[in-house]
Formats: C-alpha cells, structure tokens, sequence
C-alpha cells in the first residue's frame, strides 16, 4: 500500500503516520487520494489551476503529501547527518552537511508527479548533481547502477548509472527555496526531476554503486523502475494530469 495523508504541520511525524494509517483502514487504500483530489477540484483545480487560490489554503503545503513508509525517522542535524559513498569506487566518501553545501549547486524548477495522481507543479529543488558526486568517487569499471539507502531504515531506491549520471538528478538539498525540512527528507534528499515522485528518496544517508539495479523499496511491491513521468507506470488514472 502507499500511506498517503494530508500534510499537518507541526504534528510529530509519528502522529502523522499513525492517523495516516488510520484514515487508509477506514477508507480503503485507493479512497483516500481519492478524496483529497475531490476535494481540490471542488476548491477548482488541482494547485496550478486553482484560479481562486483556495488549495493554497489546505493543510497540505500547498498539495505536497507527506510520505513516509517508516513508522518514525530520526531527525538529523548538521551535527549528525553524513552522506556515505561507497560500492564500486574508487574513492568512497562521507560527506557532512556542511561538505555538500560547499559544493557547487543546481537549482531546477520542474513539476513533482506522484504516482497515485498528485502534481505540484513547478517546484524549485536545488542540489548537488549526483554526477559531481560520482565523478569525485570514481566509478569503476563494471558498474551500472547505483542504489540509495535513507536513514529512515527502511527506504531504498536505484538508478541506473546513466539515470544516475543526467544533470537533473540531484542531491537535494533545498526544495521550494528553503532548505529541506524533516517532514520532506531533510536534511538531504534524492530528486529525480524527470521520474515519478517515488523515485526521489528522502532521507539519504547512503549512495552505493554496484554493478546492476536492484530494485527499491517500491520496485519491489509492483512499482517500475524505469520511473518516467509521461509513462502510465499501470498507476496513473490520467497522466497528463
Ligand atoms: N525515505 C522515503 N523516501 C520516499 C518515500 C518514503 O516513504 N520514504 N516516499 C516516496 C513517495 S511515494 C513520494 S510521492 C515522495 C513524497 O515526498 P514528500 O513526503 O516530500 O511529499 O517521497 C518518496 N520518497
Ligand atoms: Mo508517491
């Protein structure tokens, strides 16, 4: 299933997921999306096409879910946070929050697409390439892919190495112009501006390159891992939204 709930600013991310979970028994799994798009469009429109600005006024950061697939996560500060890079190079890293940030940056202003039909469109995220950060590991011969592991234990993602590679995939570090708050996988998370939402981990703690995909924690439970937007993916009742 995919515990979708209203973002509620303030409440602790373990209420979150519990009432989250609650609502998806009383409602069914696919009810709730469901409802919360209803309830756009009765406000006129899904965010962006909402000529009275009504969706801004929704509880939900202005039609972002608050995901999370793990019952709590740790909060990680500048203090704690570290960023491994390892696998398949030559030079593994572990890289502070202060490390990434001195890093030259990329800010993309794209539309964020969940599978299941949300779309915030034109979302600022700014971040690292995870090229830069390949490049400076060195990637061995052999290797093809690279799999992300997040702090909340239990998340996993992959790319392929070229996936990987393309300048709108990034080591986020901001999202809507402020730094990534916990709530949304901060202190650093994965964009992958061109793929479904699912794609972009929250809470990345560790980059591995290995030699082929193993596919993440959605993969696993029926999602593709070939994640383009535009592609039904078997999820989207209306991809152009
Ligand atoms: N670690 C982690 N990353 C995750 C998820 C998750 O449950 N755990 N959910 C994914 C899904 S399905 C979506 S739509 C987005 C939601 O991001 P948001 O909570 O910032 O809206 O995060 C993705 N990354
Ligand atoms: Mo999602």
């Amino acid at each position: 299933m995919h515990p979708e709930t209203p973002e509620e600013p303030g409440a602790p991310v373990g209420r979150r997921v519990l009432l989250g979970t609650l609502a998806l028994g009383a409602l069914g799994v696919a009810a709730a999306p469901t409802l919360q798009r209803g309830l756009e469009s009765f406000l006129g429109g899904a965010a962006g096409k909402d000529p009275t600005g009504l969706t801004g006024l929704l509880p939900n950061g202005g039609g972002f879910r608050y995901y999370s697939v793990a019952s709590s996560v740790p909060r990680k500060d500048a203090g704690g946070y570290r960023l491994t890079v390892g696998g398949l190079v030559d030079r593994p890293a572990a890289y502070t929050l202060a490390e990434l940030r001195a890093l030259p940056r990329t800010r993309l202003v794209r539309d964020v697409q969940c599978v299941t039909g949300w779309r915030v469109p034109d979302t600022p995220f700014e971040g690292v390439r995870l090229s830069r950060l390949l490049d400076a590991a060195g990637v061995r011969p052999g290797a093809g892919a690279v799999r992300f592991t997040c702090f909340d234990g239990t998340y996993t993602e992959s790319l392929t190495l070229d996936q990987a590679r393309r300048p709108d995939v990034l080591v986020a570090l901001r999202m809507r112009d402020r730094d990534i708050g916990h709530s949304h996988g901060g202190p650093v998370r994965l964009y992958v501006a061109p793929m479904y939402f699912y794609k972009s981990a929250k809470w990345l703690s560790g980059i591995t390159v290995t030699e082929r995909v193993r596919p993440g924690y959605w993969e696993e439970r029926g999602y593709d891992v070939d994640a383009w937007v535009g592609r039904s993916n078997g999820r989207d009742d209306d991809p152009t939204g």
